[in-house]
């Protein structure tokens, strides 16, 4: 089937006047012959390791050969650039869309626009905080309050192995966060605060908002640095924080990991902090599984064969320390 692209002429107040492609006609089709399946894909940015890993797993999944036809775009970290995104999709009349909300809050009314127009949403990965939750079908991500709660479960034990804080002498803290106003971060915090709150003598020296970015890490843990030496813990909430607080530790002679001045839980497991688990540099690394595409792709076949599917579905993910990460060096995707 042959398709026809035209497009709609917008006058846009920051852009001026461009063109919004419009889908139009009948879809295009496979190799099959099948109709693609329309998808806006808008993806919240390219800041780590992970969001690369997700953002391959989404575009493997949802393509052409799969029966799609994506329509991708990044939002660069900002919520006005997935915002103009989701009314171009909306425009261009996809068949789904499908997003990783780079914060948690600022969605309801466009989330209302896609629902007036009749195209179901998906959440990947981050989840939205709106007053009405009839406005997604679906979030396929990790169980982010989980996460944090594995850390500082994790964490009560090792202090008790290593007679850390056990005379409830202070157990000092440092928090690196990611995005603020995610729902990584905010899930991760309130998982770890839950269990951090029973223990008076968890001391949090400094908690800050590192973006995920191994850049901004750095800059923060250095910082950091300049007020205080005495750190027992690091909780990084991603892998590329960590690596960046990491090298500022070492450039000020303090060593991490198992045999380290400094205990270091990170999150997301990529294969380079897991290479450093295994070497001992990083105590604790919590799977968070970028691996969604599959899932999402499940849940659309299921609409589309007009099944009920659940409001959450968490992708599989686990925990490693040097005692159990060697199995998984070469045989996971990411
Ligand atoms: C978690 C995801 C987070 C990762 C970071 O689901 O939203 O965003 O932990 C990524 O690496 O930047």
């Amino acid at each position: 089937m042959t398709l026809f692209l035209i497009g709609t002429i917008i006058y846009g107040e920051k852009k001026g006047l461009f063109l919004v492609p419009v889908i139009t006609g009948e879809k295009s089709e496979n190799d099959m012959g099948e109709d693609l399946i329309v998808v806006g894909i808008s993806q919240l940015g390219s800041e780590s390791v992970w969001r690369t890993a997700n953002t391959e797993s989404i575009q493997d999944a949802i393509s052409r050969r799969n029966g799609y036809f994506p329509i991708f775009s990044n939002a660069r970290q900002k919520q006005e650039n997935q915002i103009r995104a989701i009314r171009s999709f909306i425009s261009q009349r996809v068949d789904y869309i499908v997003f990783s909300p780079v914060t948690e809050d600022g969605w309801d009314s466009v989330l209302m626009e896609a629902k007036e127009a009749g195209i179901p949403v998906i959440l990947m990965d981050r989840t939205v905080n709106v007053e009405d939750d009839s406005l997604y079908v679906t979030h396929v991500g990790s169980n982010m309050k989980e996460e944090g709660v594995k850390a500082a479960k994790w964490l009560e034990w090792e202090l008790i192995k290593r007679r850390i804080g056990s005379g409830n002498e202070p157990v000092n803290i440092v928090i690196l966060k990611g995005t603020e106003g995610s729902s990584s971060e905010r899930g991760r915090s309130e998982g770890f605060d839950e269990i951090a709150r029973k223990h008076s003598n968890w001391n949090i020296v400094a908690s800050v908002d590192a973006e995920f970015t191994t850049t901004k890490a750095k800059e923060e843990m250095i910082k950091i640095l300049r007020e205080t030496t005495d750190i027992d813990v690091l909780i990084s909430q991603n892998d590329d924080m960590t690596f960046g607080a990491i090298e500022a530790m070492r450039e000020r002679g303090i060593t991490t990991g198992v045999d380290g001045d400094v205990i270091v839980v990170s999150f997301d497991a990529c294969h380079e902090a897991l290479v450093m688990v295994y070497n001992g540099i990083i105590n604790l690394d919590i799977e968070c599984n970028p691996i969604q595409g599959e899932y999402i792709s499940d849940v659309i076949r299921m609409l589309e064969d007009g099944l009920p599917v659940e409001k959450e579905y968490f992708v599989e993910e686990q925990i490693f320390t040097k005692d159990n990460v060697a199995p998984f060096l070469d045989s996971r995707a990411y």
